[in-house]
């Protein structure tokens, strides 16, 4: 694992200069995976806010190849890329060692993109895909996708008479694609720089599909100053509702721990977008309830602490 200090010699693949809001964390995400990744890499994007952001035409702000996409195909794309990339390997017509990056908003992945990426990982393609989740369609104003927290207003799912915010829990995207048993699966957050940049580096290193999954806070529509971006990503992670947890190769492990486990409210109560959360307590704490339910689960399957709550006799097991 490089340290903070060699890490700042390489080379910025992203420039500055890009159309990105201050204070956005897909760019930062960006920044550190390439740090990560190095120069031999090919990127894809599907469309969305960081697509938009940095390739206005006639710019572009990368300096690694870069491949536009539609909003829903980044993953058959970038595994197309790779398909041609091995062919022409095998046939000597290309000897430098590359690897292959697609990025995608939550909408992207969640929702739209989850059929292409299900596909590639399938197929097991040597690509890594990471999400970049700021829990809505951003790029387009804010509308909620499967990403979205229960009690989040967003301009779909509006706080008011009728609706406390989101109605229905965030998909479990990270368990979605450990499901598929590909080689490497993460969540990470750009508040814990170190743990994602090992993360990209040892996804980079399997000779097959891995992804991760990365809170990535956006001011806009979480509603919160934007200074405050990787605070917001901090807290997502002290709160446990965006704990660090990799599966390698089959095995599950919490990457960092909280010291001391913080109340979602530590996290609900600095963004506009849960404002509504005060008049509405059950949310609340269905919400915290989801939380800790999913805080267990990933104990449990990293060996740590037991889910099984009625007796272990009642349970069948003669032990
Ligand atoms: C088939 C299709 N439907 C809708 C759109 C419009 N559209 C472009 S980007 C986008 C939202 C992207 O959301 P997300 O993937 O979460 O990325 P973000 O903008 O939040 O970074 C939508 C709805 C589109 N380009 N193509």
């Amino acid at each position: 694992m490089p340290s903070i200090k060699e890490l700042s010699k390489r080379e910025e693949l992203l420039t500055g200069g890009h159309r990105a809001c201050a204070g956005c964390a897909a760019t930062i995400i960006v920044r550190q995976v390439l740090l990560a990744a190095g120069k031999d890499v090919v990127v894809g994007c599907s469309t969305g806010c960081l697509e938009v952001v940095t390739t206005i035409f006639p710019y572009t702000a990368w300096k690694v190849p870069f491949i536009h996409n539609a909003f829903e195909n980044v993953a058959s794309t970038v595994s197309g890329v790779e398909s041609s990339y091995r062919s022409l390997k095998r046939q000597g017509k290309i000897t430098r060692d590359m690897r292959f990056i697609a990025f995608g908003g939550d909408g992207g992945t969640y929702d739209i993109g989850l059929q292409a990426l299900s596909g590639a990982a399938e197929r097991g393609h040597r690509m890594l895909y990471i999400c970049y989740d700021n829990e809505a369609y951003m790029n387009t104003g804010i509308q909620r996708s499967s990403a979205t927290p229960i009690g989040a207003a967003t301009s779909t799912s509006p706080a008011g008479d009728k609706i406390p915010g989101k109605t229905q829990y965030h998909k479990d995207m990270t368990k979605i694609m450990a499901a598929h048993r590909i080689p490497y699966v993460a969540q990470a957050s750009p508040s814990h720089w170190n743990d994602l940049v090992k993360k990209v580096e040892k996804a980079l290193a399997k000779d097959g599909p891995s992804f991760i999954n990365i809170i990535s806070p956006c001011h806009r529509g979480w509603r919160y100053p934007m200074e405050d971006t990787i605070e917001m990503a901090r807290l997502a992670v002290e709160t446990c509702f965006w704990p660090l947890y990799e599966c390698d190769e089959g095995t599950w492990a919490i990457t960092y721990t909280p010291k001391e486990k913080l109340p979602l409210s530590e996290f609900t109560e600095r963004q506009g977008r849960f404002a509504y959360l005060k008049d509405h307590p059950e949310v609340y704490k269905s919400g915290q309830d989801e939380i800790d339910r999913r805080w267990l689960e990933i104990q449990a399957l990293a060996g740590i602490g037991n889910l099984c709550v009625a007796p272990c006799e009642e349970a069948g097991d003669s032990n």
